[in-house]
């Protein structure tokens, strides 16, 4: 019988391919729509990712770069009023299918479904982001808990939010495993007892993942053989519930 309770998916980078044609280019469109001659190109926003949550990654940006051109009483609100308009610009790309599920990813969620097997959602990310992503590819009755955003005080790699999804589903750290695809994601996750799988992506592939249970490329598919990048696994070409089961079994 499977050991596995519950499988806590992150959404940026693992549920979907959102940073590169998503949230940067919604950043861009509220820099556009502020009148800032800001743009954050794909490989200088690869370098900002190093900075969790989009509210803190402009502020960041700023201080770094931009000082001298904005009064530093307002620079509160003035962050929350461009953030909310990129959250805007953001939904508005989801809306129109411009960000595809990764690979796999709809097949293991629906399998966890048919198995009883509990799903969570753990992002950085605002939650109406979350919303508009669980919204357009699944339902957000699928998952016990949808931890977003500002809803613990420290963003990953602190493991609050991981912690805090725990809490909600009442379950310990070994009932789970944790889907991501970044370095700070597993560092949150490991932070939280979690044990992780990563799915590497173009921003995060040269990341040091040695805390990892398993990184892919992705989660791969019967006829799209994932690739596996580090850890053992029986011979498959997909990462599925009983594959699950066996990396379970030996770790
Ligand atoms: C995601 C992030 C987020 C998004 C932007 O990290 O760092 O900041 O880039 O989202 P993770 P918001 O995948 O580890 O959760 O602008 O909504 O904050
Ligand atoms: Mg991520």
């Amino acid at each position: 019988m499977t050991k596995l309770k519950a499988l806590i998916f992150d959404v940026d980078g693992t549920i979907a391919e959102t940073e590169k044609n998503g949230h940067r280019i919604a950043f861009n469109s509220a820099f556009a729509a502020a009148k800032l001659d800001w743009h954050w190109s794909v490989n200088f926003y690869g370098e900002l990712l190093a900075i969790s949550g989009g509210k803190e990654r402009i502020r960041f940006y700023i201080e770094q770069y931009k000082s001298e051109e904005l009064p530093k009483e307002d620079l509160t609100n003035f962050i929350t009023t461009l953030h909310l308009a990129k959250t805007k610009y953001y939904r508005q790309l989801l809306e129109k299918g411009s960000i595809p599920l990764r690979l796999g990813v709809e097949r293991l969620i629906t399998e966890a479904r048919e198995q009883g097997i509990l799903l969570a959602i753990a992002t950085t990310s605002a939650l109406p982001n979350a919303m508009a992503l669980v919204e357009k590819f699944f339902n957000p009755d699928w998952f016990e808990v949808i931890a977003a955003g500002d809803i613990v005080p420290a963003k990953k790699p602190a493991p609050d939010i991981y912690n805090y999804v725990l809490q909600q589903m009442n379950l310990q750290p070994s009932d789970c495993i944790v889907i991501e695809d970044s370095y700070h994601g597993l560092e949150a996750a490991t932070a939280a007892g979690l044990k992780t799988i990563v799915t590497v992506n173009d921003y995060t592939k040269n990341q040091d993942f040695s805390n990892a249970l398993l990184v892919l490329n992705h989660l791969g598919e019967p006829e799209q053989p994932f690739k596996v990048i580090q850890g053992k696994i029986q011979d498959t070409s997909y990462l599925d519930l009983s594959v699950i089961d066996s990396l379970l079994s030996v770790n």
